[in-house]
This record gives structure tokens, C-alpha cells and sequence, in this order.
């Protein structure tokens, strides 16, 4: 596709069909009825109910497990511990690597975290589970642990994540004039409303799990080899997701615990953490501490900027959240390093949270520009301006599109910018200080090679296959629109059904990429399904078109005809009870050709073979601009977001209804980073505090204001096949400096640590 063939088909975005419609969500009926169903919610017959015991230590040996009280408790049918559940094959990790040869047990001697799997009991119900699970008494041999990043060790490098250019310790140490200070986000949980868990059940050899998944293919892979069995025996369903926010990509220890306890007791298990749980069985996203120092010219030009990023890991895991992703690209400099080590710590491995990297390196360079800005007396947008970078300054190769000028100005022009008063703590209403801040986000472009199933059926309606998932984004309503668009059908003739592992194959839902590779696999495979009937419309003697003098058809409304209209016309459903065609399908996929079987099983179970967002001549990325207005009660120190506008560039939209409401979703998640969320770690015993949502603070509805959003992007023929960049993770990035950078404004004061709770302020 051209771009003047996407520029065309983006003028037809009128009709809600049409890519770039502003089709409601296709899904929607089915979840407000309640007519969609969830992982957990299938009934099976003879479904047994697993609960899990966890470590009450962060640091240690277990030196005993005393089940006999929860054996002969009622309903009880099996206590595992770390002896009598089966051993399991180490499974390789998400690039693919090889397995060890070691066995792998999800149920723990050696505890490194507090709420790690120790036991579980099966029952016939959840609450004779609940109950037994209570009686089983773990003794310890408690040791010393690290429980977070406050003791200040620098921990271990990772060279792999060095940028550097230039000479910038010396240009930095020569600037005239120079910003450093350090940053803090504390560790932060992704507290999706549904929680994790699944359903297991054997047949023989064949697995089939119902388990929230933002990931079918890599999850088959992994209980595949934990369990020696063909990948094709494994099937994952997912159909409904009550959201993954990046903690729902891979399969984990108590995944583990229920496959293993369904096959040993050759009945269903169904396992589901309870909500402390959720918040140990998989990780947050890391909390991270970073200096950013900063050298500039009298102008405002950077000269250098340095940057040094810790995250915390856990003791047994690697987890890397590079805190110079953003640090690395956002503005020009000549001189630049940027170096990350990572501290082991006694807590679970952390995990991806929407914009793992992106968000907390945004919050550091976005909060430290503004600092600059201030110290030079230069408005803060000015300063941006002045150091825009007119390619990427790391990989030194062109922006594929960069659209982030044209956020600036139109997110500046709604917010009415051009009426801020410079000077910290100018501008109130009565006893309310009132600040105005700005900060810039990005994220790359991923991409990936994705496959589709397209079907056109003898009534004329279609449908669309594939092991992708929806956990909310809107997957169901663009594939909907891509095909009905490609294929000339209504949108209503159109049914997606994901969420099936038995289905065309998919890669993760991570990283913002789904709806570029999916878009791309399904425009393919209905292209394919389209030349099928009209090849067949044209050639089979069969058809009322046969012997038109005529090279190609149209099809638009659900109707076939010549393009000039001056044939015959019929309905789809007409041809094809005349070509006694029950349906006609196409797999569609937008693999290299040269892929070899193994390849394409790695593109679809791995990370390995996505894209890198600089490769060939461009960089890739999402941007955007936030403005924010905040008040902060003088006396109290409360802060309340009381205005946002945002202007982002995601290139082309597929749905812009859809795209706005992940953008404000992710703006939402940013409020709540800025002034509420926080894990809380008890010194004593490394146990998260506020593991609930009661006290884990999450933004609800009062916190919110109203958020405008602006789109200012332009199709990307770079970054997908129909133009597209990534929307999902982009509008949290750069909202917690925004609310930062505006409370200093109205305040004075310079909090730089998250959240900005009320007794940072006063
Ligand atoms: N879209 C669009 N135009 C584009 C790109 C996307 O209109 N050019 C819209 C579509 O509606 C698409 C959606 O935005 O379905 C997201 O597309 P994309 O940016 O490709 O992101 P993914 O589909 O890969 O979704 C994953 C992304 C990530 S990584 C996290 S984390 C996240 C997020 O999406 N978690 C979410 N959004 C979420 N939204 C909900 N409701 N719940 C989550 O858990
Ligand atoms: Mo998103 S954090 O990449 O699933």
C-alpha cells in the first residue's frame, strides 16, 4: 500500500466500517449483557479447586511442611509440596532460549520472596480448599533479606544497555550551566480487575487451559515443554480479558502448580490468586532510582547530557526496566551517556507495566528538562523546542515520522499555553495554587510478522480468525473494520473470533504492536479472500459473471459488480450459491517467505524475531505532548489534577473512538503514578503492605478530570502496512512528569520521588 493509497482510504474514515472509523466497540454488547465469557468462567464437570500457600518469609529454607491437618480436612483431595508435586521440565524463557536439563518445580524450598508458592491444596470446592489451605503449617529457617532499593548499592551492570556519544563527562563538567538530580518511582502493580488464575484440564496428552493471556502461543509453548508434550497438544483460550496491562504474557509459577495438580489428580483444577496474591505471583514494574545531570549553553542548547538508571531485580530473576530508552532520543545533544546497572532484591522478578522503560526513563529526562528550563529562565515548551532533535540522536537515522512539533503547538494552542505565567507559585484561585506543566512522551514501534484466518461464508458474512487477543484495546472492532473494509462487507456481516490458540497463530500482545501486525496479517488475508472470489466470479462457468468482458470485479456493500457498473450485480450470498460455494478462506500472513517452519514457530512463541524499531533507514516511534493543569490546596498540600490536554502522534488510526479511549486510559494510569501508587514493602518481612486494592491506591473516577486528547499523527508507511504506530502504551509516558513539572509550578517545590503524596509537599 502507498501512502497515497492510505491517505485515500483515510478520507473514507467517515463510514464507520472503514478503517479509521469510529466504530463502537464490536465487543461491547457481549460484555454488558454478560453474554461474554471469561477464562475462569467455564463450567466444566468434575472442576476441583486449587488454593495456594505462600512463604510468610522474604529470605530462607523451608525446613518443614506439615499437611496432615489439611489431608484429612473435608473435600481435601491432594496437599502439593515441593515432594509430591511431579516434577516438570525447565521451559525455555521468551527469546527462545534453550531450556536447562534441570527439572523445574513451582513450589519452593529455598524462599526468595515473601508469598512464593510453597503448597497448595486441592479440593472439591473453593472454600474446602480456602479452609484446608489455612491448615498446612510451614516452618523456617529464616536469613537476612534485601527487601528494596533504599540501602543505596549500585548492584550490577548491564553493559548491554550503555548508550554513549561524544565526550560527556567533560562537556558536561564545561556547560555554563548545569542541572543533576536524582529520581524515584517506587514499585507499581499493574491491579487489573480480573485477577490471574486458569482452569486446566487433561484429555489423555492434550492440555487445554482457559487463562487470561495476553500471549496464546508463547503460554502453549511454555506448558508444552514443562510438560514434554507437542506444542499442538497444548490449547490456550482467552477469549475476554479484564485486563493484562503486561502482567498477563506469560505463563507462571502457579500456572505450573494447576497444569501439574489437573494431570496428577486426572481432574479440572481451576486456580485463581486471591488479590494479595496478585500482587507476588507475577512482578510489577520495578522501582527504579536515576540521576539525570544535564550541561547547557547560556541559550538553553544541550551540551551533554549523563544519566545513570537502577532498578531493582529479584534475586532469582532478571528483570530490566532501561531507564535510558527516553533519555537516549527525546532531545539533541552532541555528548550523551546513559548506563544502567539493576540490585537484586528479595521480591518476586518485576514485569512489564505499560511502558516498562519508556514511563519511569520519561519521568527522569521530562522532569529534568523542566529543571533546566527553570534554572535558564527559558519557558519550559521553548526549551523543548530548542533541543528538538531532528533525527534520533542514538541510532542517527531519520524519524520515520516525528509529529511531535505538531503536538506541541496543538496541545499548547487547546491548553491555551501562551497564558502562563512564568514564576513558580504566580497563579491561584483563593487558597488553591495553580500549576501548569508540560512533559513529552514516546514509544517505539514494534512490529512483528502476524497471520490471519479469513473467511467469506455462502450467507456473505465473514469471519476473521486469529490466537490474538482483546484485553480491552479494541482488537475485536479494528480487525472487524479491516476486513469488512478489505473485502467490500458490512461491518455487522463481519464476526472476529480470538482468543484460541487452535487459531492462525499470534505473537505477544506487548509493547504496543498487536494492532500494526494484526491490521497488516488480516488486510493480507482478505486481499487473498477477495481475489479468490472474484478469480472465481470471472473464470467458473458457473458464475453470472463468467465470460464479462471484464478483468476485475467490485465489491462494495456486500454487493458484487463490474467496477464501471454496467454488468450484472449481485449479492455475495447470490455468487456464491451460484458458484455452490459453502465458503471460500484464506491464511494470510506477512511472514518472509524465506522462513523456515522453526522460524515461524519462534515468530509467533517468541520475542526474538519482532522488528527493531531502527532498523533499515528509520526510527520508529510513537510521541506525544501532555499539558496539565494542577491545584494544590496551600494548606493541606492535596494536589488534584484539574485539567489535561494531550495532542499524540500514533501515525494513521485504525479506530480513533478506540485510540482516544486507550490514550485517556493510559493518562489515567499516569495520574494515578503521579499522586497515588505505591507498593509498600514491611522492612521486617519483605511483605507488600498494600497488596489489596483498598490500599493499594488506584485513580477512580473523582481523581479524574476531563481529558482532552488531539490526534496529530500522519500515516506511517514505516511503521506498519497500513500506516499505523503504536497507541496503547503511548499516553501514559510523560503524564507523571507533566503533573510533577505542574506542581513545582505551582508550588515551588520539586518532588522527585513518586507519588507525590501531600507530606512531600509540605
Ligand atoms: N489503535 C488505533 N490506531 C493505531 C493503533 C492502535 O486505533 N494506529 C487502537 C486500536 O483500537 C487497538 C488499540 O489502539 O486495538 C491498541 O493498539 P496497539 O497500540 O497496537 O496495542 P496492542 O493491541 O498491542 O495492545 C497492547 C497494549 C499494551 S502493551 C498494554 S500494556 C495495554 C494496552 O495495550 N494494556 C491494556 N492497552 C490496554 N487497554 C486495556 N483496556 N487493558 C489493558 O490491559
Ligand atoms: Mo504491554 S506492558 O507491553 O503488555
Amino acid at each position: 500500500m502507498t501512502v497515497h493509497d492510505m491517505k485515500h482510504a483515510g478520507s473514507d474514515s467517515a463510514r464507520l466500517e472503514a478503517v479509521g472509523g469510529r466504530l463502537s466497540r464490536v465487543d461491547g454488547p457481549a460484555k454488558i449483557t454478560g453474554a461474554a465469557h471469561y477464562a475462569f468462567e467455564q463450567q466444566l464437570e468434575g472442576l476441583t479447586h486449587a488454593v495456594l500457600v505462600g512463604a510468610t518469609i522474604a529470605a530462607g529454607k523451608v525446613t518443614g511442611i506439615d499437611t496432615r491437618a489439611a489431608e484429612t480436612a473435608p473435600g481435601v483431595l491432594a496437599v502439593l509440596t515441593p515432594d509430591t508435586i511431579m516434577d516438570l521440565n525447565s521451559a525455555s524463557d521468551w527469546f527462545g532460549r534453550q531450556p536447562s536439563e534441570e527439572t523445574y518445580c513451582p513450589l519452593v524450598r529455598e524462599v526468595t520472596f515473601s508469598g512464593q508458592h510453597i503448597a497448595a491444596v486441592v479440593a472439591e470446592t473453593f472454600e474446602q480448599a480456602v479452609a484446608a489451605a489455612a491448615l498446612v503449617k510451614v516452618s523456617y529457617d529464616e536469613t537476612p533479606a534485601v527487601v528494596d532499593l533504599s540501602d543505596g548499592s549500585d548492584g550490577i551492570p548491564v553493559d548491554a544497555m550503555t548508550k554513549e556519544w561524544g565526550d560527556p563527562e567533560a562537556a558536561f563538567a564545561e556547560a555554563p550551566v548545569r542541572v543533576c538530580a536524582a529520581y524515584n518511582t517506587p514499585r507499581e502493580f499493574q491491579a487489573a480487575m480480573e485477577p490471574h488464575g486458569l482452569i486446566a484440564r487433561w484429555e489423555g496428552d492434550q492440555l487445554t487451559i482457559w487463562e487470561p493471556s495476553q500471549w496464546l502461543d508463547g503460554m502453549a509453548r511454555t506448558y508444552a515443554e514443562w510438560f514434554g508434550v507437542p506444542f499442538e497438544n497444548v490449547r490456550l483460550v482467552s477469549p475476554y480479558i479484564g485486563g493484562g496491562f503486561g502482567s498477563k504474557a506469560l505463563a507462571l509459577a502457579h500456572s505450573a502448580v494447576a497444569a501439574a495438580a489437573a494431570k496428577m489428580l486426572g481432574r479440572p483444577v481451576k486456580l485463581v490468586l486471591n488479590r494479595p496474591q496478585n500482587f507476588t505471583s507475577y512482578g510489577g514494574r520495578a522501582a527504579t532510582r536515576q540521576t539525570v545531570a544535564i550541561g547547557a549553553d547560556k541559550a538553553g542548547r544541550i551540551q551533554s547530557i549523563v544519566h545513570r538508571g537502577v532498578n531493582e531485580t529479584a534475586v532469582d530473576g532478571m528483570w530490566v526496566e532501561p531507564l535510558g530508552s527516553v533519555t537516549s532520543i527525546m532531545y539533541a545533544t552532541p555528548n550523551f551517556s546513559s548506563k544502567q546497572n539493576v540490585v537484586r532484591v528479595n521480591t518476586v522478578v518485576p514485569g512489564a507495566k505499560r511502558a516498562p522503560g519508556e514511563n519511569p526513563s520519561a519521568f527522569g529526562i521530562e522532569c529534568a528538562i523542566d529543571e533546566l528550563a527553570h534554572e535558564l529562565g527559558i519557558d519550559p515548551l521553548e526549551m523543548r523546542l530548542i533541543n528538538y532533535a531532528e533525527q534520533d540522536p542514538h541510532a542517527k537515522k531519520a524519524w520515520s515520522t516525528r509529529q511531535l512539533r505538531e503536538a506541541f503547538a496543538a496541545g499548547a494552542e487547546a491548553f491555551g499555553w501562551a497564558k502562563r505565567s512564568r514564576e513558580p507559585r504566580s497563579m491561584r484561585d483563593g487558597h488553591q495554587l495553580i500549576g501548569w506543566g508540560v512533559a513529552a512522551g514516546t514509544y517505539p514501534v514494534r512490529r512483528a510478522y502476524g497471520e490471519a484466518v479469513v473467511k467469506l461464508l455462502a450467507d456473505g458474512s465473514v469471519e476473521v480468525e486469529s490466537s490474538s487477543i482483546d484485553m480491552g484495546q479494541g482488537t475485536y472492532t479494528i480487525l472487524a473494520q479491516t476486513a469488512a473494509e478489505t473485502l467490500g462487507v458490512p461491518v455487522e456481516k463481519v464476526s472476529v473470533r480470538l482468543g484460541d490458540s487452535h487459531f492462525a497463530r499470534a505473537g505477544v500482545t506487548g509493547g504496543s504492536r498487536l494492532a500494526g501486525v494484526m491490521t497488516g496479517a488480516v488486510y493480507k488475508a482478505a486481499g487473498q479472500t477477495l481475489d479468490e472470489l472474484i478469480g472465481l466470479a470471472l473464470s467458473d462457468p458457473r458464475s453470472p459473471f463468467h465470460g464479462l468482458q471484464a478483468n476485475t470485479l467490485q465489491v462494495k456493500g456486500g454487493r458484487i459488480a463490474s467496477p464501471r457498473g454496467d454488468g450484472p450485480e449481485f449479492s455475495i450470498a447470490e455468487l456464491m450459491r451460484a458458484l455452490g460455494r459453502e465458503k471460500i478462506e484464506a491464511k494470510g500472513d506477512t511472514v518472509p517467505a524465506s522462513f523456515t517452519p522453526e522460524q515461524r514457530y519462534n515468530n509467533y512463541t517468541t520475542i526474538a524475531m519482532a522488528l527493531p524499531h531502527t532498523e533499515g533507514d528509520y526510527s520508529r516511534h510513537s510521541w506525544c505532548a501532555h499539558f496539565v493543569e494542577v491545584r494544590v490546596d496551600e494548606d493541606f498540600g492535596t494536589v488534584r489534577v484539574s485539567r489535561v490536554v494531550s495532542a499524540l502522534d500514533s501515525g494513521r488510526l485504525y479506530n480513533p473512538k478506540l485510540a482516544e479511549s486507550q490514550w485517556k486510559g493510559g493518562i489515567i494510569m499516569g495520574i494515578g503514578q503521579a499522586l497515588l501508587e505505591e507498593g509498600i514493602v514491611d522492612r521486617r518481612h519483605g511483605r507488600i503492605v498494600n497488596g489489596n486494592l483498598a490500599d493499594y491506591m488506584l485513580p477512580t473516577n473523582a481523581d479524574i478530570p476531563d481529558i482532552q486528547t488531539i490526534s496529530v499523527g500522519i500515516p506511517d508507511p514505516h511503521s506498519s502496512a497500513l500506516g499505523g504506530k503504536g497507541v496503547g502504551e503511548l499516553g501514559i509516558v510523560g503524564v507523571a512528569p507533566a503533573i510533577a513539572n505542574a506542581v513545582f509550578h505551582a508550588t515551588g517545590k520539586r518532588v522527585r520521588d513518586l507519588p507525590i503524596t501531600l507530606e512531600k509537599l509540605i
